[in-house]
């Protein structure tokens, strides 16, 4: 054991001593080339001999438990601070040992049978990720596309990414689709600085592809446009649902795993490939994201994928996509929602006037929450055609969504308790040259159908 211990640490720049009594088996030790000492590690004269101030770790690791015990016993005497690690014969003498100040006290043969189980758990993975490899294989380098659920978020993006470069390292070209809206800043930050490749679905014939894959969903119809009786290839998800459901060839689904982003992670590593640092970026955002900076639902899989990651990520990249820039119009609005602000009660409101991007109101919104005071924000600005409204709360007595529906009606206003919107046409008024007065007149409408609803007074100028 010492040797193969020896054996462990023979890159590392460490001088190393043996201590053996048995006299062949010094001679054995030297002709390999180590320093031995002779001498019973149960002395303390052994033990005293050693030039202790050096002495930083002792492997006590003979197969006499009593020995070791004593070895132990002496080392702490003569250097209470030396690390130590000893082999332990049983349960029995690894409970003295700990009792004896032992740092570490190992069982070979558990520690053997931890080695063979982790191993075990290892081929599984490796098992599934040739299961994968093999799928992908069959399909002959025929096209696959790989649908992701609507809205897609950095989990399923990356993921997809992931299954596309595993795909491409087998010929297999594939088309990335979605449905729907890549919403929040970040995310649109994320497709713009990782050359996120995906395709509308719309702007496809499914029937183009000879294979399909769905990540993060799984089943065809459900949460994708991909038709009901679809014959599907590959699901991978971590999304839980009735497996008996799910048909493909290759199904990979976690529920336990935090992110879809780990799985294919794990995948990438087991399969040796070779990928590149917008992608580890991806995956590794993909996890963060899923797993609310790894405080909810994370795994010790997902913890493992991001340390794997790690090395590889860009974190110029990763801190741009936290902190998105704005554009000069965002940063306009900011500003008007600030200056306009009527606060009453913990309500906000702000008009900001003359909008070409909507996407600023939800921002304003968000952003002016962070007012002292302030639990429930309201911002609205005028297009050509309509008046745009967006609410934030975090008030758990107010239901913003709620709100937008009674004060603007179910055609024009919705969302849920926390943040909604509202867009209503100007109609007629649309052609109005006077934006100042068609300003003013959609002012007093807004303010007075959310005060109406929310049950305050319109405060008097
Ligand atoms: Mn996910």
């Amino acid at each position: 054991m010492g040797i193969a211990v020896a054996k462990e640490l023979d890159d590392q720049d460490i001088s190393l001593i043996f201590i053996e009594k048995d006299a062949s088996k010094v001679e054995t030790l030297k002709e390999q080339g180590y320093d031995v000492e002779i001498g019973d590690i149960s002395e303390f004269e052994t033990i005293n001999a050693l030039d202790m101030p050096s002495l930083e770790v002792a492997f006590i690791l003979s197969s006499d438990g009593k020995a070791n015990l004593k070895a132990l016993a002496h080392i702490k005497n003569i250097k209470p601070d030396v690390y130590t690690v000893s082999r332990a014969i049983d349960q029995n003498n690894k409970d003295k040992l700990e009792a004896a100040g032992v740092d570490s006290a190992i069982l070979p043969a558990r520690a053997a049978a931890n080695v063979i189980v982790q191993s075990v758990k290892r081929a599984a993975s490796l098992k599934k990720a040739r299961e994968l490899k093999r799928c992908i294989e069959k399909m002959n380098g025929k096209k696959l596309a790989i649908v992701m659920h609507n809205n897609p978020d950095p989990d399923a993006m990356s993921g997809a990414m992931a299954l596309s470069e595993i795909a491409k390292t087998v010929g297999v070209e594939s088309e990335i689709l979605y449905h729907g809206k890549i919403g929040h800043q970040e995310n649109k930050a994320f497709v713009n600085l990782l050359d996120i490749d995906i395709e509308r679905m719309e702007k496809y014939d499914l029937s183009e592809f000879s294979n399909i894959a769905l990540f993060e969903c799984a089943i065809p119809g459900m949460n994708n446009l991909v038709p009901s009786d679809t014959i599907i290839n590959i699901v991978i998800d971590h999304h839980p649902i009735n497996i008996s459901e799910v048909k493909a060839d290759f199904i990979d689904i976690q529920p336990d795993i935090g992110a879809s982003a780990t799985i294919m992670a794990m995948y990438l590593k087991e399969l040796h490939i070779n990928f590149s640092s917008e992608l580890a970026t991806a995956l590794l955002y993909g996890i963060r994201v899923d797993t609310h900076e790894f405080k909810k639902n994370a795994t010790q899989s997902d913890l493992e994928a991001a340390a794997f990651l790690y090395p590889l990520v860009d974190h110029d990249i990763l801190s741009q996509i936290e902190t998105p820039s704005m554009s000069t119009e965002t940063l306009d609005i900011m500003g008007y929602a600030i200056q306009n602000r009527q606060v009453t009660g913990s309500y906000l409101i702000s008009n900001v006037g003359l909008i070409r991007d909507r996407d600023a109101l939800p921002q304003a919104a968000d952003y002016l929450l962070n007012l002292e005071g302030v639990t429930t924000t309201i911002i609205y600005g005028l297009t050509e055609n309509s008046i745009h409204v967006s609410g934030r709360s975090k008030d758990v007595r107010v239901n913003i969504g709620e709100i937008m529906r009674e004060a603007f009606g179910e055609e024009h206003g919705g969302g849920h308790s926390t943040s909604a919107g509202a867009q209503i046409p100007l109609g007629v008024f649309s052609g109005t040259k006077d934006k100042q007065t068609l300003m003013k007149l959609a002012e007093e409408a807004v303010v007075k159908m959310l005060f109406d609803v929310m049950g305050m007074e319109e405060k008097e100028e």
